[in-house]
């Protein structure tokens, strides 16, 4: 996808027709994060037919623009994106279905989803992985002309700002136009037109899909930002193989850091209807005479993995003992500050809603912890509070205890605040999230420790 561009006609080399026999599962379970890989978001779609997806988890955005943003979400696509169910639903079998459909008057609806969280970002000399299970709208030639699915990222600045495209930065680690098999991978940054990442081109790599085709069958899409190795790359892969990748040294630093220095990336699924991409591929104006509505993409699951970075990991505390918020071996959309509370040190934050960090190995022992206490601030605004939550082994389990908090009188005005948790013995790795039903950063934390 992009948001302001139109690509070039891109020239495709003969597709072999491969028939394959289809042995893939129509869902998969959520693999677990290989060896070294931390799940810091997930989505299986198992909710019940026809349900939205989990509003936890997305937005959906509807109409024709965002508000103020550019008309015809700035690709020129035609339809209408809407929240009904016959647009976007579960399907009850552990997919979502985003269905275009076309009413009796030729006016054209589908939908669009974006997560709430907006940092999906590696930790610090880490990696992340974005990935999704996916089978395009089962539709190819004319009855095609014009369905544009998409799996992307882009840059956090971009939300409530809309005209800072392509600077921010966009990953599309899916693409695809008139039921070609062809899956495209593309970078978006810099500037518009031209600039390093030649746009509205970007940066672009496609294959088609192994096997069976991307129409066909169900393929895994995966991207990675990987700056565990110099310099930094990102990468592409469908099933596993890689057919694309951009290194941080292709474009100049300047715009490399404007597009990797912010918050992070928010994740988005699509179905477009016409616009630029698929008429430039096609030489056409689409949708074309033929199409066929009612064909959906197919998304079995998405998934967000960060692997390694960080530093000073408690590696095996007590859990009544006091762990040191800083001393967080991952985390996200938070930073190390330093405190005037008494004892000084570091505190982290300020956090708001997604935010997180991470404690491997906190040891309640055999005795059973059953309280929670942390050194909290909080210089939020009026009405801004959030939920300072505590959850064991990994970010998707419920939370074990969480307390409130607003404005505590400043961001350097600490206090103790209590919080009952259901009992714990043994060691676990333990997760501070926050939570909260708005953007704005709502809390900072010096340190926590649990008490039997
Ligand atoms: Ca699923």
């Amino acid at each position: 996808m992009s948001v302001n561009r139109s690509r070039w006609k891109i020239a495709l080399a003969g597709a072999a027709l491969l028939t394959v026999p289809l042995a893939l599962p129509a869902t998969a379970a959520v693999p677990p994060p290989p060896a070294g890989w931390t799940t810091v978001f997930t989505d299986d779609f198992t909710g019940a037919a026809g349900s939205l997806p989990s509003s936890a988890n997305w937005i959906i955005d509807t109409g024709h623009a965002y508000p103020g943003g550019p008309a015809n979400w700035g690709t020129g696509e035609i339809q209408n994106y809407t929240a009904n169910p016959a647009n976007l639903a579960q399907d009850g079998s552990g997919n979502l279905r985003i269905t275009p459909l076309r009413d009796g008057a030729g006016n054209w609806t589908s939908a669009r989803i974006e997560t709430q969280r907006t940092n999906f970002k590696p930790p610090s000399g880490g990696a992340l992985r974005i990935e999704g299970r996916i089978q395009m709208p089962d539709v190819t030639g004319a009855a095609a002309l014009g369905y544009w699915p998409a799996f992307w990222a882009l840059g956090s600045p971009y939300r409530g700002n809309y005209w800072n495209w392509p600077a921010v930065g966009e990953f599309d680690i899916m693409e695809n136009v008139n039921g070609i098999n062809t899956v495209w991978g593309v970078l978006h940054c810099g500037v518009n037109p031209g600039g390093p990442c030649n746009e509205t081109t970007g940066l672009v790599g496609s294959r088609t899909c192994p096997g069976a085709s991307c129409q066909s069958a169900f393929h895994t899409y995966t991207f990675e930002w990987d700056t565990s190795v110099s310099p930094n790359v990102f990468r592409w892969l469908v099933d596993g193989q890689q057919f694309h990748s951009v290194s941080q040294n292709q474009v100049d630093a300047t715009t490399w850091a404007n597009m990797t220095n912010h918050a992070g990336y928010f994740v988005l699924l699509n179905v477009a209807i016409g616009g630029a991409f698929p008429n430039n591929n096609s030489g056409t104006t689409t949708p074309g005479p033929g199409i066929v509505p009612g064909r959906p993409m197919l998304v079995d699951y998405v998934t967000v993995l960060t692997r390694g970075g960080g530093t000073g990991s408690p590696g095996g505390g007590s859990a009544y003992g006091t762990i040191q918020a800083e001393s967080y071996g991952q985390a996200a959309g938070i930073a190390k500050q330093a405190t005037s509370d008494s004892g000084g040190g570091q505190s982290i934050g300020p956090a708001g809603n997604g935010d997180w960090a991470s404690y491997p190995g906190v040891d309640f022992g055999t005795q059973t912890g059953r309280q929670f206490q942390a050194r909290v601030a909080s210089g939020a605004a009026s009405g801004v509070s959030g939920l300072v939550e505590v959850r064991l082994d990994s970010r998707s389990n419920p939370p074990v205890g969480s307390f409130a908090v607003a404005n505590t009188g400043g961001w350097q005005s600490w206090r103790t605040i209590p919080a009952n948790i259901s009992g714990v013995t043994g060691k676990h790795d333990v997760y501070l999230t926050f939570t909260s039903g708005q953007p704005a950063d709502f809390v900072s934390v010096n340190w926590f420790t649990f008490t039997p």
